[in-house]
């Protein structure tokens, strides 16, 4: 969705089509059916290395969220961040639950994404999805793949009985997705492996953001 009149939100997403980081936010903003312009920063060509993009981020990562507000542009990056933003500003439909203790559990589960599962399972992927087979290094898949398997095992036991991550579809989901949906050409096969975790994954893939935010 790319299309914004005078009424509708004013929100503009600095992104790169291949980031699993980038999909995270689109998935919500597909939820949420807010309508974005898409302001695409090739990493792989350094784009994300220019002056113009380091003021939005001085970290240099892709997704960068700017909505325009009477108030002036709030500029956010972190995937968790903006959504916990666009969670807060475009209240329905709900991505969060309203019990304190359901919210806290989504947030452990995206504490877990951001601080663990994306970190290192990030390396994996890019090893074997962006590196010619023959340049893979086969020791550091199998170190990758393993530390991968530990932290889903944690993420299993975190889960509830579904459908999804924390019950009903939320922030969670959106920020898990992208990487279980690579987990198969990683080496890892959910189904096998987490049933548990693969059962809300062929749920969420079902929703049409799945679709909508590949790209
Ligand atoms: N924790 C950040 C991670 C952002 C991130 O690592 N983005 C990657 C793309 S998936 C990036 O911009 N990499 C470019 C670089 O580090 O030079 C988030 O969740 O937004």
């Amino acid at each position: 969705m790319t299309t914004q009149t005078p009424s509708q939100p004013r929100l503009k997403l600095y992104q790169f089509a291949a980031s699993g980081n980038s999909r995270i936010v689109r998935i919500v903003l597909e939820e949420k059916g807010l309508p974005f312009e898409r302001v695409n920063i090739d990493v792989t060509k350094g784009e994300n290395r220019t002056p113009e993009f380091l003021k939005l981020n001085p970290r240099g990562k892709v997704p960068v969220l700017v909505h325009s507000t009477p108030e002036g542009d709030v500029v956010l990056s972190e995937s968790s961040v903006i959504n916990e933003y666009l969670e807060e500003v475009f209240p329905t439909p709900p991505l969060m639950p309203k019990a304190p203790a359901k919210r806290a559990q989504v947030r452990s589960l995206v504490y877990l994404f951001d601080t663990e599962l994306s970190p290192t399972t990030g390396l994996l992927i890019i090893e074997k999805l962006l590196k010619k087979p023959e340049e893979q290094r086969a020791d550091f898949v199998a170190e990758r793949q393993k530390a991968t398997r530990e932290i889903l095992a944690r993420l299993s036991e975190m889960i509830g009985d579904g459908p999804y991550l924390a019950g009903d579809f939320s922030l969670a989901d959106a920020s898990f997705i992208p990487v279980l949906a690579v987990m198969a050409p990683c080496g890892i096969i959910l189904e096998r492996e987490f049933p548990k975790i693969a059962r809300c994954f062929a749920a969420a893939k079902q929703r049409p953001s799945f679709a909508a935010s590949a790209h």
